[in-house]
């Protein structure tokens, strides 16, 4: 019996340690698939081979990299197919080391982390989950009558989904919200800088009392959540870089995981725009909220509706998109429907004013597929929120063979994009 147990112990043991190996993904071979309207037949045909989908995009075609082993069973499927990339793991790796920041930078004396903002080299790499942490109580520290950091609960492996908020001379809640969520997927490794960008030049320009960005104090509280999906986020930088869910398990399924943009309670419900099945990249889970993470959001968001919510942005990627109402259905649309088109057409201006970036905008339904159950239906259609936006970082949607991977020299770039683009939003609406 003991001997028994220590065996059981044994094989737990081992199981998890193999569990936690890091996914190689070399020898993987990139396909774009056309689906000529069968995508459903094709995902079942697919089904059992060692495959993972590493698009975001139109309906009409999607992309799958091929473990080595079945690349002869996926050719024998006879499939409309194209060879994206040779070798997954080399694109991979164009998006260059996880480096700590705050251990190998000189400057940063715990004097310096008290008084100033990060160095803008912070920007230069992607960085350890944790050292986000540090860098936001960083800039809490360098702003510290006009910001605190909030918990708004756990995630399901118990971390801490923190946000900081930031006011003017109002003082604290006292403006509607410009709210912005990141690293709702795991592995859109670009959300979190991108969001880190933008707060680090508001308080920026408001410290330097930068007339624009004072006037955007006067009008409106803000509130960043960079990481929606904590555990999904560490689970890249750890054990599989193309993670998407976040990392709860289900009873009777051995696939883990569900989809924070298909878990919210608007329109859950309605067919077509999430999935049933717990191994699916988009599973809406049992029933809506259920997921810790968006359960402790939903509580959060609904607690900002006292004063408003004047925009909502969810920071994805990629394919550069400015996505509005309705994903849910492609026919409906916001009340303000116009006034958000125009807004979003003078943001993706600003943005292709920086160097040249195309962001297409248009209603998320009709301009890329259907999604039920995401925050910015949400935030629109339950909450009021007057522009609810998904915003769809670099790269395009040719995308390489897995645009979730963009090399760290592009973070900067996407950030000055993002920047300017909000200054036009914040300044027009
Ligand atoms: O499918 C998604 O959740 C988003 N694309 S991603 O590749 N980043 O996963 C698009 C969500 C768009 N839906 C709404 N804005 N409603
Ligand atoms: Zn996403």
């Amino acid at each position: 019996m003991r001997v028994q147990s220590a065996i059981t112990a044994l094989a737990v043991l081992v199981t998890s340690v193999a569990a936690e190996e890091r996914v190689s993904y070399e020898g993987y071979k990139v396909y774009r698939i056309d689906t000529h309207d069968e995508s459903e037949q094709i995902h079942k045909l697919i089904d059992g081979l060692h495959a993972v989908e590493v698009s975001c995009g139109e309906s009409d075609h999607f992309d799958l990299a091929v473990a080595p082993e079945d690349v002869e069973a996926f050719q024998a499927l006879g499939f409309d197919a194209f060879l994206l990339s040779e070798d997954l793991s080399v694109d991979l790796a164009e998006e260059g080391p996880v480096e700590s920041f705050y251990e190998s930078d000189a400057n940063f004396t715990l004097e310096a982390r008290q008084q100033s903002l990060p160095a803008l080299s912070w920007f230069n790499l992607y960085r350890p989950y944790v050292e986000h942490a540090t860098f936001f109580s960083q800039l809490q520290a360098a702003f510290p009558s006009n910001s605190r950091i909030f918990n708004v609960g756990n995630s399901y492996q118990g971390r801490s989904i923190y946000g900081i908020h930031l006011w003017g001379p109002g003082g604290q809640g006292s403006r509607p919200a410009v709210y912005f969520h990141g690293t709702v997927h795991a592995r859109e490794w670009i959300s979190a800088p991108v969001v880190e960008y933008l707060t680090w030049h508001l308080i920026d320009g408001y410290r330097n009392n930068d007339p624009l960005v004072r006037s955007f104090f006067d009008k409106y509280d803000f509130y960043i959540v960079p990481f929606v999906n904590p555990d999904g986020f560490v689970y890249t930088q750890s054990t599989d870089r193309l993670w998407r869910k976040n990392r709860q398990p289900r009873s009777g399924s051995s696939c883990v995981g569900t989809d924070g943009n298909r878990n919210w309670n608007f329109q859950w419900s309605t067919p077509g725009g999430a999935s049933t099945s717990p191994c699916s990249e988009t599973y809406r889970g049992q029933a809506a909220g259920d997921t810790p993470e968006i359960r402790a959001l939903t509580t959060f968001t609904n607690s900002l509706s006292t004063r408003g919510i004047k925009l909502f942005i969810d920071w994805h990627s990629y394919g550069q998109y400015i996505l509005l109402p309705y994903g849910y259905n492609c026919q409906a649309r916001a009340p303000n429907h116009n006034a958000q088109m125009s807004v979003a057409a003078g943001f993706s201006n600003a943005i292709r004013a920086v160097s040249g970036t195309r962001f297409t905008y248009g209603p998320s339904c009709s301009t890329l597929y259907a999604t039920t159950g995401s925050s910015p239906d949400y935030m629109g259609g339950a909450m009021g929120a007057e522009y609810s936006w998904t915003v769809e970082l670099r790269p395009g949607p040719g995308g390489g063979s897995s645009g979730f991977v963009l090399p760290a020299s592009q973070i900067v770039v996407s950030g000055r994009e993002q920047w300017e683009g909000i200054k036009y939003v914040l300044s027009t609406i």
